[in-house]
């Protein structure tokens, strides 16, 4: 092919800058295939500079390239999900341990030789696209398992339980948490009065509400999270046999929360602190792993508890159906494009498969209505299941044609069933095809709740009275902040009100905590509360096991710093499966005392300890006065011990501690003693020093 002539030397005033970025422009018809291109497929000349009338003189309307390049920038956002809009995600897979045939017949579930590829988003629901990670709120579990016989969307939270019974309170509940329509704050945050006026009249929610105060609502990672599919499905083996199942899933390496205080801190410090966590952990290798579990009773066991499987705002603890688990997920790949997929994916609960089926939950029986019309909306029209991301990875055909974004070109002159005229063309397939689980329930049509949704508090009490002191402790301080930010005094005392019902001694911490001891209304149950007997998985204090794996140690070191200490530090933590972050001073590199070169990954500034699950001091005697004067210094220091957190320390850095005003203290670990490095690895898998909360309240 002919070449063509080399454009005309960029004239001096384009004023652009290359650097080291390599070249701007290619000079050649040969690079064709990597030309800068219109949507049109014209090579661009010029990305630079808009078509003019001269150098200084007016934009020309004829210039598509400036046209076409500004309207699709124009459009780029489409409307954020209503709710959860806050996502992360990723790829990975799901793997069968083993048999399930006798629950279901879903192939995926009963086939451990098949890995089939999964993508999961991990939300928060009540603030917009953009806001923080870390505010206190239940998050999204969202998984969809790209099956061979169709995709199912096992859309979740992290909480077991929900605040309404009735899918027709869900906008009324949203609207309530979402940020207040006349002055459009807070953003991402239920501390405020229409929230609290709402939940003050929705007796249902006080279980959920126990949870959202409680540690479960400020997850310290998204792998750390436990998930839960919340509303009761059903099971159906190859005999039509149903099972009432309940989906629970279980990080592997834990489940960890912060503190409310250092939730407030990162919220500043790093507000995409749970994606940047889950996108390096998977950069580095360290994929995050859960189980999924079932709790799988017939309809007859069902039949025995003293609370209804399909009212939402119930759970079935432990201690009465155990978990079976029954595969795992593991999630190792990043998204290429946050916005093709993370944003683009469409989850619905109704998207199942045989061997799964629905329950007559009335909160399930709504969402199965919401998803897909909140999808239409939201991707603009009915073809988004061919995006990517929302394509099932099996075949799929059938007669459904046209409409706004149709991206694939149907053959032939056949677009309907049964026909005649396309031999071989889609057809029904009542064998292998999905049948609903054929219940028998009628009755009359009207509008009513069961009698069996009437009781409210006994769980939430339960829950209560499952948790560790730190977690009750938690959660009494969660209320006073709450409440406190409450600005209508009758909206508080109806909150007291109900946290009576729940426990007698919550509420005296409460109302201590507010200084409004003796204010609670008086609420009389529907149905007298019962004590139900603990359930300590309910904790997860009590279940919590030493551990480092997937945490990060913050060192702080400066010029002159023992090398010998780091290094055996890293390899230390690394063979504990954490990973190991060096902060300096300032971001250019830091001299050890023998003069090697280490490039922090942060400066101190910028790096304050709550991003980390436990830090280290190896700070030289000749650098302690400078640090001495320097707020983030100090208050790196501060911080980690009122968050409870182990501190390991050179000897030569403990003036720093003092200058803190730290009480060296248990968790105060000294490096450079003999088995230093050891004691400090073993203290630290304990994650936080909880006896130091009665020295000290963060
Ligand atoms: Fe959702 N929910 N929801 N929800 N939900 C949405 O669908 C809805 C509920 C959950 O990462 C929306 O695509 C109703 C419970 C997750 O993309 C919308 C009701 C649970 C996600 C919707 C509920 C969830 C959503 C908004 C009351 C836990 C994010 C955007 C009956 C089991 C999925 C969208 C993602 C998203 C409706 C209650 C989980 C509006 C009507 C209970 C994880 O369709």
């Amino acid at each position: 092919m002919a070449k063509k002539p080399a454009p005309p030397p960029r004239p001096p005033e384009s004023g652009f800058y290359v650097g080291n970025a390599g070249e701007l422009h290619q000079t050649s018809a040969d690079a064709r295939e990597s030309a800068l291109t219109t949507n049109q497929g014209a090579v661009v000349s010029d990305n630079q500079n808009s078509l003019r009338s001269g150098a200084r003189g007016p934009t020309l309307l004829e210039d598509f390239v400036l046209r076409e390049k500004i309207t699709h920038f124009d459009q780029e956002r489409i409307p954020e999900r209503v709710v959860h809009a806050r996502g992360s995600a990723a790829h990975g897979y799901f793997q069968a341990y083993g048999d399930l045939s006798d629950l279901s017949c879903a192939a995926f579930l009963c086939d451990p030789s098949i890995q089939t590829p999964v993508f999961a988003r991990f939300s928060t629901v009540v603030g917009g696209a953009g806001s923080i990670d870390l505010p206190r709120d239940v998050r999204g579990f969202a998984v969809k398992f790209y099956t061979q016989e169709g995709n199912f969307d096992l859309v979740g939270n992290n909480i077991p339980v929900f605040f309404i019974q009735d899918a027709i309170k869900f906008p009324d509940l949203i609207h309530a948490v979402k940020m207040e329509p006349d002055r459009a704050y807070p953003q991402a945050a239920t501390a405020h009065d229409t929230f609290w006026d709402f939940i003050s009249l929705m007796p249902e929610s006080w279980h959920m509400i126990l949870w959202a105060m409680s540690d479960r609502a400020i997850p310290r990672s998204l792998r750390m999270m436990e998930g839960f599919g919340v509303n009761t499905f059903r099971f159906v083996n190859a005999e039509g046999k149903s099972t009432f199942v309940k989906f629970h899933w279980r990080p592997r390496i834990g489940s960890v929360s912060v503190l409310w205080d250092e939730a407030v801190k990162i919220c500043g410090a790093d507000p995409d602190f749970h994606r940047r966590d889950l996108f390096e952990a998977i950069e580095r290798g360290d994929f995050p792993e859960w189980e999924l579990s079932v709790q799988a009773f017939d309809e007859a066991t069902a039949d025995t508890f003293p609370f209804d499987v399909l009212d939402a705002t119930k759970l079935i603890p432990e201690e009465m159906v155990p978990l079976r688990p029954i595969g795992r997920m593991v999630l190792n790949r990043n998204p290429d494009n946050f916005f093709a997929e993370t944003e683009q994916v469409a989850f619905h609960p109704g998207n199942i498969v045989p061997g799964i089926d629905f329950s007559d939950d009335p909160l399930l029986q709504g969402r199965l209505f919401s998803y897909l019309d909140t999808q239409l909306g939201r991707l603009g029209g009915p073809n988004f299941h061919q995006l990517p991301i929302n394509k099932p990875r099996c075949p799929m055909q059938n007669f459904q044609r046209d409409a706004l974004m149709q991206m694939g070109v149907p053959q032939g002159r056949v677009s309907y069933e049964p026909n005649s005229l396309a031999t071989g063309s889609a057809r029904e397939n009542p064998e292998a095809g999905f049948t609903t689980y054929p219940t028998t329930r009628s009755g009359a049509k009207e509008r009513v709740r069961s009698e069996t949704f009437m009781d409210h508090y006994s769980q939430a009490r339960l829950f209560y009275r499952s948790m560790t002191a730190p977690e009750q402790d938690h959660i009494v301080n969660a209320f006073a902040f709450e409440l406190s930010k409450v600005e209508t005094p009758a909206v508080r005392r109806r909150v007291l009100g109900h946290i009576r019902n729940v426990d007698a001694d919550l509420l005296g911490r409460v109302e201590q905590a507010m200084g409004m001891e003796g204010e609670a209304d008086s609420i009389p149950p529907a149905l007298e509360p019962i004590d139900m007997a603990p359930s300590p998985a309910l904790s997860l204090l009590a279940k919590a096991r030493p551990t480092l794996e997937g945490r990060k140690i913050g060192v702080f070191v400066s010029d002159g710093f023992d090398l010998a200490v780091l290094e055996q530090l890293r390899t230390a933590a690394e063979a504990a499966g954490a990973a190991l972050e060096v902060i300096g001073p300032h971001i250019g590199d830091v001299k050890s005392s023998g003069k090697a070169a280490v490039s922090p990954k942060h400066a101190i500034a910028g790096a304050p300890s709550v991003l980390f699950d436990s830090v280290v001091l190896a700070i030289p005697e000749d650098g302690i006065e400078a640090l001495k004067k320097q707020a983030p210094a100090l208050n790196f220091i501060r911080d980690a011990f009122a968050h409870l957190k182990i501190i390991g320390c050179t000897a030569s850095s403990m003036p720093l501690l003092h200058a803190a005003g730290i009480e060296i203290d248990d968790g105060v670990i000294q490096l450079d003693a003999s088995q230093g490095v050891k004691d400090y690895i073993e203290a630290a898998k304990q994650g936080r020093l909880w006896p130091r909360a009665s020295t000290i309240v963060a």
